[in-house]
């Protein structure tokens, strides 16, 4: 059966990008399905209201609980992973997109304004497993986009989703390390020429070349990263580098 991915919004145009490009086909050859859902097909009142003022006073809004339970009631199947995007979040990774990767599917819930009643992820909690994830260090007005990121990190993943399987096994951040500088024709260009040992034919000195570069790279850019490598995974010719 396909990957089965529900967003529930009150912004479900904003969504639309789910059905284009890597997603789409992969829609199209089964691999994945896609439903978005206005939460407020799931409010009683004729203003269709998802959000109120906050208990204990403060700026903005927060969301109502009552439409959120009737919206998971009906979209969510028992057991299913529900993922709540939030600035105040555990970190989204690609361990955390892999582990996903392996479930049956996911069901989204995005906020707006302050955010959503506490006691809804309280609540879910008690009917299966409750992510509430942030993509990254800064403030998103909505969890729309960060769905739109979240899903693609995870369906590419997928088995038959991507083409080529190495393509995934080399990426940035499968083996905790950024990727190093990728070239192609021509070899001289504009007076900046590709590294010759990739035009070397010596596999050997080009796998270590490229493991310099990613060592380098990401102690450059990312040394949180290197810190956080796991005792045993760098060789002494890694720390000669
Ligand atoms: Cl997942 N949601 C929102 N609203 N803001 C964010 C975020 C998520 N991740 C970082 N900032």
């Amino acid at each position: 059966p396909p990957f089965r991915v529900d967003v529930v919004t009150i912004f479900p145009e904003y969504l639309a990008p789910l059905r284009q490009s890597l997603l789409g086909k992969a829609a199209e050859r089964g691999l994945v399905s896609v439903g978005v859902h206005d939460l407020r097909q799931w409010t009683d009142d004729v203003h269709r209201t998802v959000d109120d003022a906050p208990y204990g006073g403060g700026p903005g809004m927060v969301m109502k609980p009552e439409p959120w339970a009737r919206a998971l009631e009906a979209v969510r199947p028992p057991g299913t992973r529900l993922v709540v995007p939030t600035p105040a979040g555990r970190p989204f990774t690609q361990a955390v997109a892999a582990e996903w990767a392996r479930e049956p599917g996911l069901v989204f819930a995005c906020g707006r304004y302050e955010g959503i009643d506490q006691r809804v992820a309280d609540w879910a909690a008690e009917a299966g497993p409750v992510s509430e994830v942030s993509i990254g260090d800064y403030v998103l007005a909505g969890g729309e986009s960060a769905v739109l990121v979240m899903v693609e990190a995870v369906t590419r993943l997928l088995p038959g989703v991507v083409g080529n399987r190495e393509s995934v096994e080399y990426d940035s951040h499968a083996d905790g390390l950024l990727e190093g500088p990728a070239y192609t024709r021509p070899a001289s260009w504009r007076g900046h020429d590709v590294p010759p040992v990739l035009l070397s034919g010596d596999h050997a000195a080009i796998a270590r070349w490229r493991r310099a570069e990613s060592l380098r790279r990401t102690a450059a850019r990312r040394p949180d990263l290197l810190a956080a490598l796991p005792e045993g995974a760098l060789t002494a010719a890694d720390r000669a580098v």
